[in-house]
């Protein structure tokens, strides 16, 4: 994975779910500056930030816009018209509190399922695996609930800067290995995204036929060199 920032991009809405103060702000500060502020400030307001990153010899770009939101009960309907139109969601609980993954299964998930497109990809992430001492959340138990629900599995840690970038090139191979990815976009009617993927279709096929063109000149060329050496 490299973040060159090169082509045309696929945008990607992103959105991380979860209790107030299980870490989403910190990953998504730890993925896009690479930075750590302990004592970050509960979210309020749903906030976007993107960051490009390259897949398969950057032949493959993808815009990860990614929204933080806020945990706290009182903002949750605010959060919520945010996540209508996610491409994948990121639900966040704390491997520190229990409360924090029951809420995942109780509350977080059963919402997903009801207004996000059905098609999204979905992972569940256990973060300040850092505090390993202090877990409270079997590990296996959460690995099998994520497969449960068919959701991309992860530890990570915004503090000690594991599994961050991971998580987000998981997400991003599993986009792209789709074999139906339109149907992927039409059925998370983002139509930018669908017009991207088209825009992206129309250049390979116009590349493919400038290619023909060269190899048929070059073999034309060829044949008629053959030809004046066969008359001298
Ligand atoms: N040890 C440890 N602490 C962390 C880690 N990530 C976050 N924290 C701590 O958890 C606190 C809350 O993190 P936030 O990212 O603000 O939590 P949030 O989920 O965005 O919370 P809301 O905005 O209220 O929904 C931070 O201020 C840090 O003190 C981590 O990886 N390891
Ligand atoms: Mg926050």
């Amino acid at each position: 994975m490299s973040n060159n920032n090169i082509g045309k991009s696929i945008p990607i809405k992103t959105i991380l779910l979860g209790e107030s103060g299980v870490g989403k702000s910190c990953i998504i500060l730890r993925f896009i500056h690479n930075l750590y502020i302990p004592n970050h400030i509960s979210t309020i307001l749903c906030t976007c930030t993107t960051k490009k990153i390259a897949f398969n010899n950057n032949k493959d770009l993808i815009s990860f816009d990614i929204w933080d939101t806020a945990g706290q009960e009182k903002f949750r309907s605010i959060s919520k018209i945010n996540y209508r139109d996610a491409e994948v969601v990121i639900l966040v609980y704390d491997i520190t509190n229990e409360v924090s993954f029951n809420c995942i299964k109780e509350y977080w998930y059963p919402q997903v399922k009801e207004d996000c497109p059905e098609n999204a990809i979905i992972a569940l992430v256990g973060s300040k695996c850092d505090l390993v001492d202090e877990c409270k959340v079997n590990e296996n138990e959460a690995k099998a609930y994520a497969e449960s629900i068919n959701a991309i599995f992860m530890t990570t840690s915004s503090l000690s800067n594991i599994g961050i970038e991971d998580l987000f090139d998981t997400i991003g191979k599993k986009i792209l290995s789709y074999d139906d990815f339109k149907e992927f976009v039409q059925t998370t009617k983002n139509e930018k995204l669908l017009e991207d993927f088209q825009e992206k279709e129309k250049q390979e096929k116009e590349e493919e036929e400038k290619n023909n063109n060269i190899k048929q000149k070059i073999k034309k060329n060829k044949k008629t060199k053959k030809e004046d050496r066969c008359c001298k």
